[in-house]
């Protein structure tokens, strides 16, 4: 990868230099000009009171260096990475929470725009939370399961409900190493007060409340919003759509949806459609109404509509500066407040939505589950009045690529023997021969300190070349859009001979796009699944998979990462490690949970490092396993140590499984 150039997409790399003829700073150019921290980066700048902030370097700082009250450096770093569990976990969660409260108006009819669009899905959560569901109205379901939603974010004691849907060995697990989350909420607020100046001082326990938040975060938060956003606006099935700048119209209206939380832009996505709409388009001198994403709710939208992508992180200044969008609304979360100073250099209106958050420079335009469509239209027209004004500069029109995305953990099951007889079996048998060699989700951001994308193309490649199945989100199947590789064709030009085998008798791209950043918690019912199948490990722990968010930038990566690392599945992060400074705080992430749960949570800088470490994960899990040693071209083989009798004894030994 050549450093010099700032990120691996074509269309990005142009829009980037054309800024730079134009003196318009982007968030590439700033990432050059500000270096991190060097104290902040490794973890060894504490600030939680104003006796400091203490840096904690020099010599032997790990044994010497103490804060004023004589903070050690190890509690210092796990204080500052628990922080960033419970930050990350509050993102995910508060969005959760936003979505429960947008499911119980509709259920009460309080929100009449919205509705229950997968009643299926409905009843399989309510079967899961033991809501009774047969004989009753759709609505009264609803709203008793938005209510036990919303009863794990403040409950107290006990714990959230959705733990019941992992293995029960990975159950026991939690339960041996006290980890099982009780509220969200208090979850939250105990890691908040456990890290405040005097609280909780012991590395090992500090990173044990870490766990116990994230897992709040992913079987809590984000598995949550997952499954309510399905039931109000469908579970996704696979869709075609485009990535890239090339998504934008010269001759139509272009609003973008940027952001997370996908409410308002399904009432775009519905509304923009309407007749009087296209009218007012036309009335403006476009041709019609092209909507389009940025970041995680593009991913929501493209994932039930086919709604096209701009991208991920990184490309939403590079958006605006096509000179092409004539609104971008933004809700919360990996919006850069760059984007509303630069949107005055052109004609684009940046739109914050959201009542938690605004941006200077701005226009709000406040969200109302209330008012949905009222809201929809409302902006939809202002789009279409600044149609007009836009100008031919920074005008760039560029290539799109096709996608196919849309693989929920229902369509997964489906995809393998139908509606009546859907299962992981195939999946799990595919494993067990060698055809596959493990799964990796590649997730998390991009980000602008390393050549952008270039490490999630790097991975995608090589890891399908290795016959390793790709489960992708966020900005990782954003970076893998972009760049074409969500396409049944990668399968057949790129992948491993077993990996293509399987990809073309089933129909699948060797990457599917499992959905946002929050859409993480499709990977955590996928691996129970795969577990409940049996033939594999038992847990989640064990399995031949491995997580990677290569150009993590975001405190929710981090949240993420450490869920899966408590739930069981090896954890690889890009970039300089947050915990660098302290020796004791990475022994305990990479060998203490290791140990515990199966999960050791690495950053490795060097991404081919990186791709050594995950394949040395799935075969030592495979050993492990008593599979037989992936040899690359070699597919088909039969397992060691292993007989049918042996097989057959794991397969009655796994339990129906629980998951939908
Ligand atoms: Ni995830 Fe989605 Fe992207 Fe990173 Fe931000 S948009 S929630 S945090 S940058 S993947």
């Amino acid at each position: 990868m050549d450093k010099h150039i700032k990120t691996a997409d074509v269309a990005s790399e142009k829009i980037v230099e054309w800024g730079e003829a134009h003196k318009i700073e982007t968030c590439f150019e700033r990432a050059e000009k500000l270096k991190p921290c060097p104290i902040g980066l490794s973890g060894a700048c504490c600030k939680v009171c104003h006796m400091g902030p203490c840096r904690l370097v020099g010599k032997n700082a790990e044994e010497e260096a103490r804060g004023v009250c004589g903070a050690t450096l190890p509690t210092v770093a796990a204080r500052n990475f628990v922080r960033m569990i419970a930050a990350g976990t509050a993102a995910h969660s508060d969005h959760a929470r936003d979505m429960a409260f947008t499911l119980l108006a509709a259920a009460t009819g309080e929100a009449k725009d919205f509705k229950i669009t997968d009643v299926r899905k409905l009843y399989r959560v309510a079967g899961i939370l033991d809501i009774e569901f047969e004989g009753r109205p759709v609505d009264d379901v609803a709203k008793d399961v938005a209510l036990k939603f919303i009863e794990d974010f403040g409950r107290q004691k006990g714990e959230i409900t959705y733990l019941k849907r992992a293995p029960k060995k990975t159950q026991e697990r939690w339960k041996k190493w006290g980890v099982a989350p009780r509220g969200i909420d208090r979850e939250i607020c105990e890691a908040m007060h456990r890290t405040s100046v005097g609280v909780d001082h012991e590395p090992d326990h500090l990173l044990t409340h870490g766990l116990r938040t994230a897992l709040a975060d992913g079987w809590g938060g984000c598995m949550i919003a997952t499954d309510i956003t399905d039931i109000l606006f469908g579970t996704p099935v696979p869709v075609k759509a485009e990535a890239s700048f090339g998504i934008f119209k010269d001759d139509e209206v272009n609003l973008v949806v940027h952001g997370h939380e996908p409410a308002l832009a399904e009432m775009i996505v519905d509304v923009a459609g309407e007749p009087e709409m296209i009218a007012y388009a036309q009335s403006k001198g476009a041709k019609g109404i092209n909507l389009g994403g940025m970041c995680c709710t593009a991913n929501e939208v493209l994932m039930r509509h086919g709604i096209p992508t701009a991208g991920g992180f990184t490309n939403q200044e590079l958006g605006i500066m096509t000179g092409l969008v004539d609104v971008m609304t933004v809700d919360y979360q990996c919006i850069m407040p760059a984007i509303a100073e630069l949107s005055k250099k052109f004609h684009t209106k940046v739109i914050t939505t959201s009542e938690k958050a605004k941006m200077p420079g701005a226009m709000h335009i406040e969200y109302d589950d209330h008012r949905a469509r009222e809201i929809a239209r409302e902006i939809i027209k202002l789009a279409c009045d600044n149609f007009p004004n836009r100008k031919k500069e920074g005008s760039h029109i560029t290539d799109k690529f096709p996608v196919i995305g849309g693989f929920s953990h229902e369509y997964i099951e489906y995809m393998q023997g139908g509606r009546w007889r859907g299962s992981f079996r195939p999946l799990n048998d595919a494993i067990m021969a060698g055809r596959i060699r493990g799964v990796v989700g590649l997730a998390g951001c991009d980000n602008p300190r390393v050549q952008s994308t270039g490490i999630h193309k790097y991975l995608a490649t090589e890891l399908i070349k290795n016959d390793v199945l790709i489960v992708s989100t966020g900005c990782g199947s954003a970076a893998c859009g972009t760049a074409g590789y969500l396409t049944p064709e990668m399968a057949l030009e790129n992948a491993g001979p077993g990996l293509r085998e399987v990809c073309e008798a089933i129909g699948i791209p060797p990457i599917l796009h499992l959905g946002a950043c929050v859409d993480n918690s499709r990977i955590l019912t996928i691996l129970s699944a795969m577990a409940e199948e049996g033939g594999l490990s038992d847990e989640i722990g064990g399995m031949p998979g491995v997580g990677i968010a290569p150009e993590w930038m975001s405190e929710k990566a981090i949240a993420i990462g450490a869920y899966f690392s408590a739930s069981g599945v090896p954890i690889i992060f890009g970039g300089e490690s947050p915990v660098e400074a302290s020796q004791e705080v990475t022994r305990i992430m990479t060998e203490v949970w290791n140990e515990r749960f199966k999960g050791p949570f690495h950053f490795e800088p060097d991404p081919e490092k990186m791709l050594a470490l995950a394949l040395e994960y799935i075969d030592k899990a495979r050993a492990a396993l008593k599979l037989k040693k992936y040899e690359p071209g070699k597919f088909g083989a039969e397992r060691v140590l292993m007989d049918m009798a042996a097989r057959r004894e794991i397969e009655k030994a796994a339990k129906p499984h629980i998951g939908l």
